[in-house]
């Protein structure tokens, strides 16, 4: 990729709506980003190579569980600044936005809200250093939208259970040193486990052939009999509400990231469109051009207006799930029509690599599948406002 370029758009003064902790935060988050990660965000994403190496900066940065208290290896920060460094990191690509996301939301915040002490005190600091990269196994193969489903399930043998079945799409997985996984005992209800690298029968192969989050690695997980001792049983949760109540915090994360990526593609198409000329005169001056860079600064706004405030709910604890899922599927529709007239506006050049926004559009067909999909979130609102439930 081309030296980046971007600059920040806040066309309707939100900066006066954050604190300078969260300038702070944003500015050297945004630093980190153009120093460390866009210079090779592209090579990665042409070879299909997640780049190891950035786990233990991004744990340097507080990229790991910012909203974890700090007592445990968190940032014990609020729920905006996590949203802003995810909006910073996701602004250059949403597979680096997602280890962080899946790190802190699915794998520290699951161990710090259900976790034992011991649970607390072993896993967390170590992954909100980057010392150890996590993943979040809830999705199976025949067990998407509905995992209520799950066929993962465990046995009681005393002082351990034995594991059995499969995850399928697990982002970091083929990395990770710690897996949070979702299986059913012998009653059938969910509970959720932690496991390790390296336990006998545990195995992680990678998804390969992505045309989306290639910078991310992916893979599935299998359970064949492992052994996990008792003690690896999150003690405070039990349910399906475990598993969902970690995706709120997540799907947060997501509804700031995508205004990320979607101010990247405004940033992007608004330099090229003053600075490419065709019909002896700037593409920025003809109308038609114009309009699209309306548009998209005016729905950007929307969504950070909105974003904002949901983030202000959630620092007063009174975010709903349903307010988290419209937030999450308007937001990455918004920038899906963003990076796809951004890619227009580019002509010839928007499908190369030159620019990030082919790479964003194809990045997007993840993050609006992944966390729920644009439909499911859909008819979450629609339970909310009708109080009927369309999954049953
Ligand atoms: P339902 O009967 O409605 O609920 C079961 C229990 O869960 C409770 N609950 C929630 N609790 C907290 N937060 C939420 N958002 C919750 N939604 C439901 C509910 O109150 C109930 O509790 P209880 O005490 O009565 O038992 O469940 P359902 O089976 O009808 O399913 C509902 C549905 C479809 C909305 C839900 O299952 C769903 O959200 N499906 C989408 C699945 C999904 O999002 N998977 C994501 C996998 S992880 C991932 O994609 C990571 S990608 C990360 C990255 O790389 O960035
Ligand atoms: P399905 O559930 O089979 O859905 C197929 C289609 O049917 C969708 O359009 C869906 O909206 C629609 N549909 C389903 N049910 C209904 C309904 N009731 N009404 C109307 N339409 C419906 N999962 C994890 O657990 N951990 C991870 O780390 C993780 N990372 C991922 C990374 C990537 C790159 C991807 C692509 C996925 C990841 N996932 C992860 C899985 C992701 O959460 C699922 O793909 C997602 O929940 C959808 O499940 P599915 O793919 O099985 O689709």
């Amino acid at each position: 990729m081309a030296t980046d370029r971007y600059e920040h758009h806040d066309y309707f003064l939100l900066d006066e709506l954050l604190t300078d902790e969260h300038k702070l935060i944003r500015d050297s988050v945004r630093k980190w980003v153009k120093q460390s990660l866009s210079p090779i965000i592209e090579d990665c994403a042409q070879q299909a190579e997640f780049p190891a190496h950035i786990v233990k900066e991004l744990g340097n940065i507080g990229a790991f569980g910012p909203h974890i208290p700090a007592e445990y290896g968190g940032g014990g920060l609020d729920h905006i600044s996590y949203g802003i460094i995810m909006q910073e990191i996701e602004r250059c690509d949403s597979g680096i936005r997602s280890t962080a996301s899946v790190q802190g939301s699915l794998v520290m915040y699951p161990i710090y809200r259900f976790g034992s002490e011991a649970q607390k005190q072993k896993y967390i600091p170590k992954l909100g250093s980057g010392d150890w990269l996590g993943c979040f196994g809830l999705t199976e193969p025949d067990h998407g939208s509905d995992p209520a489903g799950m066929k993962s399930h465990y046995v009681d043998k005393g002082d351990h259970v034995v594991l059995n079945g499969s995850k399928m799409w697990i982002s970091n997985a083929p990395l990770a040193d710690v897996a949070v996984v979702w299986a059913k005992n012998e009653e059938g209800v969910v509970h959720g486990l932690i496991l390790e690298k390296g336990m006998e029968g545990f195995s992680a192969p990678e998804i390969h052939n992505k045309w989306s989050l290639r910078a991310s690695i992916t893979g599935e997980l299998v359970f064949d009999n492992v052994k996990v001792p008792k003690e690896n049983i999150l003690p405070g949760v039990k349910g399906l509400k475990g598993p969902l109540t970690c995706l709120n915090s997540a799907r947060y994360g997501i509804a700031w990231g995508a205004i990320g990526v979607a101010l990247d593609c405004y940033d992007t198409a608004l330099r090229y469109a003053k600075e490419r000329k065709q019909f002896g005169k700037p593409i920025a001056s003809f109308q038609l051009q114009q309009k699209k860079l309306a548009e998209m600064i005016t729905e950007i706004t929307k969504a950070q207006l909105l974003t904002w405030r949901l983030g202000v709910l959630q620092n007063e604890g009174k975010a709903t799930p349903a307010q988290i899922s419209m937030c999450k599927r308007n937001n990455v529709e918004m920038a899906q029509k963003i990076a796809h007239d951004a890619r227009q506006m580019l002509g010839g050049m928007g499908i190369t690599g030159e620019y990030p926004i082919m790479r964003h559009m194809m990045n997007l067909e993840s993050v609006v599948t992944y966390e729920g999909t644009h439909d499911i979130h859909l008819l979450i609102t629609g339970m909310d406002v009708t109080g009927e439930n369309a999954f049953v």
